[in-house]
């Protein structure tokens, strides 16, 4: 069963919106395998991130997720990658559509409350780097 890595930021944290983003996957039908809170350090998120390090919004990317825990998931199901990342938006949330989490709850590309893993591959990278002990099923 396809996998992805879905992560509540820390402005989504903060605003509340766990329980929304949670709400939109399940009722898609997808299945929660797996979820924590983190307090990420440093060196969880440069690696997590390690593809963006020569961007100019690197250091303010990683001290923005910083600023409070995270909500890490996994979520199975039929192409979950794909479809998780239609039901975030674009990365810019003005060009996110309405009817997706960015596009219904924010206007800042640096706060832009979730992530989502980008291929299969990713994923699994994703996965292996945020539950290190293993998903449990
Ligand atoms: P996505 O999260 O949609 O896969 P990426 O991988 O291009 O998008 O970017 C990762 C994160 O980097 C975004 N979620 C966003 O928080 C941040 N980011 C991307 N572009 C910018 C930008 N132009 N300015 C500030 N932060 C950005």
């Amino acid at each position: 069963m396809e996998r992805t890595y879905i992560m509540v930021k820390p402005d989504g944290v903060e605003r509340g919106l766990v329980g929304e983003i949670i709400k939109r996957f399940e009722q898609k039908g997808y299945k929660l395998q797996a979820l924590q809170l983190i307090h990420p350090t440093k060196e969880l998120l440069e690696q997590h991130y390690s593809d963006l390090s020569s961007k100019p919004f690197f250091p303010e990317l990683i001290k923005y997720m910083q600023t409070g825990p995270v909500v890490a998931m996994v979520w199975a199901g039929k192409s979950v990658v794909k479809a998780g990342r239609t039901l975030l938006g674009a990365t810019n949330p003005l060009e996110s559509a309405p009817g997706t989490i960015r596009g219904d709850f924010c206007i800042d590309v640096g706060a832009n409350l979730c992530h989502g893993s980008d291929a299969v591959e990713s994923a699994e990278k994703e996965i292996a780097l945020w539950f290190p002990k293993g998903v449990g099923n």
